[in-house]
């Protein structure tokens, strides 16, 4: 009898523990809506972000091959739409996806060139406009191991490298898809008539194609960061894009997506419309920086020189200086700063990208501690065009970064030094003369010697002030 009873028993248990393993399976795809995060879960999710400040945007793929050159022709404009401006026939633009041999491409390396420029995470195009994959997809053969002769999944090598130098790895990702034939947006493929045929294609494009290949690049190389874009197109819709944001953070709940997953963005200007319920956990100006600075979230995106994609023929590149100016008003704005890189079609990142990577790590090395971690000041984040301010995290230590070489006497008007407390400048033992002054402010003294060290690799100045803001 007993044998009964306890078979009994056992009987029911397995079936308790089923029912439960079932409703809780439900129970979790069901509740969890990622739209409605409190305040301190989603502070949490973003620090890591915020203290990061600097990152490398990496746009390779294709389009590397032609490099802004078609039938002989140089074709104007940013590198990774030389299909869109040529109007290039997806089958036809095949044949640059056919010549992608990065046969150069080093991860360790390329890792290694990312940390030692003070960046501290990448964000690389798995797919960009022209839809090919840089990744070994399941859900298409058209990508780097299957269509291109290279054979190899290069987001896997430059995932594991990133985390042996300890950094964090994003993806971009582009809704719009000029290859896949139920994506075809106001591309010159396009019949335009067809316009309620093309919405509903582009759901089937969007639901059996984008979203499984989003779910593999999350599973196979579990990224840090989801920088989606191309989200202007007509045919992908708000609710779509706060469906997306969900679909991907339920994949990944600590997941960072931008705010091109969804179709709040304001142009170039980058950031949500306010008080609207449009997804993102952050703003996107791209080419340009705020003007002044702002509540919620934002990095700005921005060029080395004019193009995203490699060109062989655009030289334009940016001063250093002017790279190390726009991550010091970056952050003195609350922002972050994620600059690119276009590596060639054998897979080099270009000397002039590298030369500027450098010197901007050896001008972070001595003064990343103003940078890094920091948060912008309450009231003024800037005196003038040539002085900004930052602030470590929950401390009373201010940073005045001078743009500029200062004049002999440094002229500080929103800082108020405590007593007896020691201002130098970073990277130097010398301890500076400093005067605090009633309606006139503080006033540093910066000896000859010192002032003569300026020079034109100093690219700017940051002074170490404990007190408070006025
Ligand atoms: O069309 C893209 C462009 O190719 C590039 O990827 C930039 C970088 O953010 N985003 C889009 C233009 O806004």
């Amino acid at each position: 009898m007993k044998k009964q009873i306890y078979f009994l028993g056992l009987i029911m248990l397995v079936i308790s523990c089923q029912d439960k393993k079932k409703t809780s399976g439900i129970k979790n795809q069901q509740t969890v809506n990622y739209l409605e995060e409190t305040e301190t879960d989603f502070n949490s999710r973003m620090e890591w972000w915020r203290n990061a400040q600097f990152g490398m945007f990496i746009h390779w793929g294709a389009y590397a091959v032609p490099a802004g050159v078609h039938n002989g022709k140089e074709v104007k404009g940013i590198g990774e739409w030389i299909q869109y401006y040529e109007k290039i026939p997806a089958k036809e633009y095949e044949i640059y996806a056919k010549q992608f041999n990065p046969d150069k491409f080093d991860a360790d390396a390329w890792a290694k060139t990312m940390k030692e420029a003070g960046m501290k995470y990448v964000v690389i195009t798995s797919k960009h406009h022209d839809g090919f994959s840089l990744w070994n997809s399941k859900v298409s053969d058209y990508d780097i191991v299957d269509f291109a002769p290279y054979g190899k999944d290069v987001l896997k090598a430059l995932s594991e490298a990133c985390k042996k130098q300890g950094m964090k790895f994003g993806l971009y990702h582009s809704i719009m898809d000029w290859h896949h034939p139920d994506a075809q947006y106001d591309s010159f493929l396009r019949n335009k008539e067809d316009t309620i045929g093309y919405k509903k294609k582009f759901t089937l494009y969007l639901e059996n194609y984008m979203k499984p290949q989003v779910k593999e690049l999350i599973e196979n190389y579990d990224p840090s960061i989801l920088w989606f874009d191309g989200e202007w197109v007509s045919e992908f819709t708000h609710e779509q894009g706060k469906e997306l944001y969900q679909y991907v953070r339920s994949l990944k709940p600590d997941i960072l997506i931008n705010n091109r997953v969804d179709k709040g963005r304001q142009g170039m200007q980058g950031m949500n419309k306010k008080d609207s319920d449009y997804a993102g956990d952050f703003g996107t100006p791209e080419q340009e920086i705020l003007d002044e600075a702002a509540d919620s979230d934002w990095e700005s995106c921005m060029t080395m020189n004019d193009t995203w994609g490699y060109k062989k023929n655009d030289n334009n590149w940016k001063s250093t200086e002017t790279l190390i100016h726009n991550l010091i008003d970056v952050t003195a704005k609350g922002g972050n700063y994620l600059l690119n890189v276009g590596p060639t079609s054998e897979g080099v990142i270009p000397e002039p990208s590298l030369e500027r990577l450098k010197k901007m790590g050896e001008w972070l090395n001595t003064n990343g501690i103003a940078i890094y971690k920091t948060e912008r000041l309450k009231k003024n984040y800037r005196q003038g065009n040539d002085i900004r301010f930052t602030k470590k995290k929950g401390s009373d230590e201010f940073y005045a970064i001078t743009l500029k070489k200062p004049e002999a006497v440094f002229i500080v008007k929103n800082l108020k030094p405590k007593a007896n407390t020691d201002i130098h400048l970073i990277g130097n033992e010398t301890v500076l003369q400093w005067e605090f002054v009633e309606n006139e402010g503080l006033r540093i003294t910066i000896p000859k010697n010192l002032l003569d060290t300026w020079s034109e690799n100093s690219f700017a100045w940051v002074f170490h002030i404990n007190g408070e803001e006025l």
